[in-house]
C-alpha cells in the first residue's frame, strides 16, 4: 500500500501532458492553491506525501535529541523554555500529519513506514547531543536552516501544506532565538563554556548544511517538484542563504566555523565554503549515522507504549457512535 503511494514518478514533461494536466501545470503557475479535493497528477500527490510525511516524522523524531536535555537543564527557565520548544515540535508533527492525510494516506500508514525503515526523516536527527551547548548549536544551526527550508514553503502550492508552514515557522523563529541566546551566554561565559560551544558549532556545522538534502546535480526530485512549486527553492540556493546569513552570526560569538575554504566572494556576494562529506550524508540516510538505531527504536517503542491508549480511545469512539446509531 505504502510504496504504492510514494514511489515518485519521474517527473511530467510538459509536451506529453494531458488537457487535465496541462490545466493543472497552468493553476500552479498562476500561483493558485490547491486544495484536498481537486484533481492532482498521481506524481504531485506522492511526492507531496513524501515530502510531507518526511517532514512529519523529522518533527517527531526531531523532538528525540533535544528530550534527552529537559532533565539535565542547567536552570528551571532553561528546562521550561526547551519544554516548550519539545512540545511545539510534537504539535508541527501534527500539523503535518494532518496535512498528509488529506492527500489520502492515514497517519498510520505513515507511521508504520516509519518505523519499517521505509520513510526517511531528516538526516540531522541521527547526531547525538552530547553537551549543554549542543542545545544551543541545534536550536541555532538546526532551527536556522530548518527556517531556511521553510519560509519560502510558506508559498507552497499545496494549500493545507503551505498553512501548516505559517505557523511552523513562527515557532522555528522562537526556537532559532532560544538556541542563539543559548550560545551567547556561553560563549560570555568561563573558557571552558565557551569551548564547549565552539565544539558543538564543529561537530553541527556540516550535519547543519546537509539538511538541505544533496548538491542540486545530484538531486532526484527538485526539478519537478520546483516546476511544481512543491519546493520553492533548489537544495544549494538555500544552503548558500543559511551560509551567509550563519557566519556574521557564528562571527559575533567570537566562534570559528570549522572550515579553512570559508570565503567571502565579492563577486557572487556571498561565502565560498566547503561541500559537506556527502558520503557520510548519503550513510546517515542509508540508516547508518551514529544514532539511527537507537532514534527509530525509541519511536517504535513510543509507538507500542501507547498501544493502550489508543485502545482506549477507540472503544470509547465505537461505543459513542454505537450509542449514536441507538438514539437514531
Ligand atoms: N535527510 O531529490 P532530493 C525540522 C533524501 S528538520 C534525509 O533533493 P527532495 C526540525 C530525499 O528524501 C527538517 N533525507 O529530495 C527542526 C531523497 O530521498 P527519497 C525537516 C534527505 O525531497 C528542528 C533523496 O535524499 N524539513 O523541521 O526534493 C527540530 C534525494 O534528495 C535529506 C523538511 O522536511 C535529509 N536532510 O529535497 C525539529 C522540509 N535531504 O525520498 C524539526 C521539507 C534529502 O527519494 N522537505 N534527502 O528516498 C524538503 O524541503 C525536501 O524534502 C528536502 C529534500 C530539501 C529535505
Amino acid at each position: 500500500m505504502y510504496a504504492q503511494l510514494v514511489t515518485t514518478e519521474g517527473g511530467t514533461p510538459r509536451e506529453g501532458m494531458s488537457d487535465q494536466e496541462r490545466a493543472f501545470q497552468e493553476r500552479i503557475d498562476r500561483n493558485e492553491k490547491i486544495e484536498p479535493k481537486e484533481w492532482m497528477p498521481e506524481g504531485y500527490r506522492k511526492t507531496l506525501i513524501r515530502q510531507i510525511g518526511q517532514h512529519a516524522h523529522s518533527e517527531i523524531v526531531g523532538q528525540l535529541p533535544e528530550g534527552n536535555w529537559i532533565g539535565r537543564a542547567p536552570t528551571l527557565e532553561r528546562k521550561a523554555i526547551l519544554l516548550a520548544k519539545v512540545q511545539d515540535e510534537a504539535g508541527h508533527g501534527l500539523y503535518l500529519y494532518s496535512a498528509a492525510e488529506t492527500l489520502g494516506v492515514s497517519r498510520d500508514e505513515l507511521l508504520e513506514a516509519l518505523h519499517s525503515g521505509k520513510m526517511k526523516y531528516s538526516s540531522i536527527f541521527n547526531y547525538p547531543t552530547l553537551t549543554w551547548a549542543d542545545m544551543g548549536a541545534v536550536g541555532w544551526l538546526v532551527d536556522g536552516a530548518a527556517i531556511m527550508n521553510q519560509v519560502p514553503l510558506q508559498r507552497t502550492s499545496y494549500g493545507p501544506y503551505a498553512r501548516a508552514m505559517i505557523r511552523i515557522c513562527k515557532e522555528e523563529s522562537f526556537h532559532q532565538r532560544q538556541g542563539y541566546d543559548i550560545m551567547m551566554k556561553m560563549c560570555a561565559g568561563t573558557p571552558e563554556q565557551k569551548a564547549m560551544a565552539q565544539d558543538a558549532l564543529n561537530r553541527f556545522w556540516y550535519p547543519s548544511l546537509m539538511m538541505f538534502g544533496p548538491s542540486d546535480k545530484d538531486s532526484v526530485h527538485s526539478e519537478q517538484s520546483m516546476a511544481w512549486k512543491i519546493k520553492m527553492n533548489t537544495n544549494d540556493e538555500l544552503r548558500q542563504r543559511f551560509v551567509d546569513q550563519t557566519v556574521p552570526q557564528a562571527e559575533y560569538l567570537g566562534l570559528t566555523v570549522p572550515d579553512p575554504d570559508l570565503r567571502w566572494n565579492e563577486d557572487k556576494g556571498g561565502y565560498d565554503f566547503s561541500e559537506p562529506d556527502w558520503s557520510e550524508f548519503y550513510a546517515v540516510i542509508a540508516g547508518n549515522g551514529p544514532c539511527n538505531a537507537e532514534r527509530l527504536g525509541a519511536r517504535v517503542k513510543a509507538w507500542e507504549d501507547g498501544a493502550w491508549f489508543r485502545d482506549g480511545l477507540m472503544a470509547h469512539a465505537d461505543k459513542a457512535r454505537a450509542r449514536r446509531v441507538a438514539a437514531e
